[in-house]
């Protein structure tokens, strides 16, 4: 792994991008902010493909270290279907992968670009090789969606980020809850863009899904600032509590990964760092992130670090 920036929590990997189009099977503009999960013993990657007409769908590719040697699908996974889901119409983008043990599927959430703007989607698979769309679950505009991995009482709950077009555009992160993965409600606004010279200042969004810790839900949220030259996205942790998870214990004042490598800093989007995906392999965070909207890179961190770190920043203000 190659030497980290002092306060960055995550080392990327030498070997980054560790994805890009130069490796895919199938012709493509770019390839990039890819979910993550661990299904039978292999790393699956479930990345997002922008073709040349700038519309996007997903393709899974498999890894047996997560790092090297992926097996990707010959043609695209997951395509839109604006037939039978018209808010599939410009693409589907961004997904977020939970495994749900009790009904055993994996539950994708992913962005619809429709007509009215970009929209969170919900569908599940036992393969990732057939898929059953429950379709359109939050309207426009709203993305950056992941399902937490178990019900709290009856309800599932599901993180997310719409936008309100005020008088300035305020994007925080969301907590809603289902009874059956269809109806959603129960709305609380529980992760909040810190205006004013903060990195998170315009608007923030979840990147990966909440990853469960002993000390409560450990959440990983892409923060983004403008400035002169245009916006940079960056990473910070959030503490979510157990067993009440609308409630924030802890939250990072400064971020803990950002655009630094050639690779995140120019690409069709300059100065991102977008992460879909992480998993836990015997300790160790590896982060899957979309780089300049270009590539995929994969950065790590032991879980220890990450808890010690965020159990030490202060409750959120
Ligand atoms: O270009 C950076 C990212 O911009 C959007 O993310 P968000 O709405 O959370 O700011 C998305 O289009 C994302 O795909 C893209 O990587």
């Amino acid at each position: 792994m190659s030497k980290k920036p002092e306060h960055e929590l995550f080392t990327r990997h030498p070997g980054n991008p560790i994805l890009s189009v130069e490796n895919w099977p199938y012709k493509a503009n770019s390839v990039f902010n890819a979910a993550a999960a661990q299904v039978n013993g292999q790393v699956l990657l479930l990345a997002r493909v922008e073709d040349f007409r700038g519309m996007s769908h997903l393709t899974a590719a498999c890894s047996d270290n997560g790092i090297d040697n992926w097996q990707i699908d010959a043609g695209p996974t997951l395509m839109p279907d604006a037939k039978n889901y018209p808010e599939e119409l410009w693409g589907i983008e961004d997904p977020r992968i939970t495994w749900l043990a009790e009904i055993n599927e994996w539950a994708i959430t992913y962005t619809s670009y429709s007509r009215g703007g970009p929209l969170v989607s919900l569908a599940t698979t036992k393969d990732f090789k057939s898929f059953n769309r429950i379709g359109a679950v939050m309207p426009p505009e709203d993305k950056d969606a992941a399902l937490f991995p178990i019900r709290f009482g009856d309800y599932w709950a599901m993180l997310h980020r719409p936008v309100a077009k005020t008088m300035t555009i305020q994007a925080n992160i969301w907590l809603s809850f289902s009874p059956n993965l269809r109806h959603w409600g129960d709305h609380k606004e529980i992760i909040y863009a810190r205006m004013g010279g903060w990195w998170d200042s315009v608007k923030i969004g979840l990147s990966a899904p909440p990853m469960e810790t002993e000390h409560g839900w450990l959440i990983l949220y892409h923060g983004v600032r403008t400035t002169a030259s245009g916006s940079i996205y960056r990473l910070g942790l959030a503490m979510l509590d157990l067993k009440n998870p609308a409630k924030v214990l802890h939250r990072s004042d400064e971020w803990i990964f950002g655009p630094k490598a050639r690779y995140e800093r120019e690409g069709d989007v300059d100065d991102v760092v977008f992460p879909c995906g992480w998993i836990n392999r015997n300790g160790t965070v590896y982060m899957y992130y979309g780089a300049a909207d270009s590539c995929i890179g994969l950065a790590t961190a032991k879980l220890q670090d990450l808890t010690d770190y965020i159990l030490n920043c202060p409750a959120d203000k």
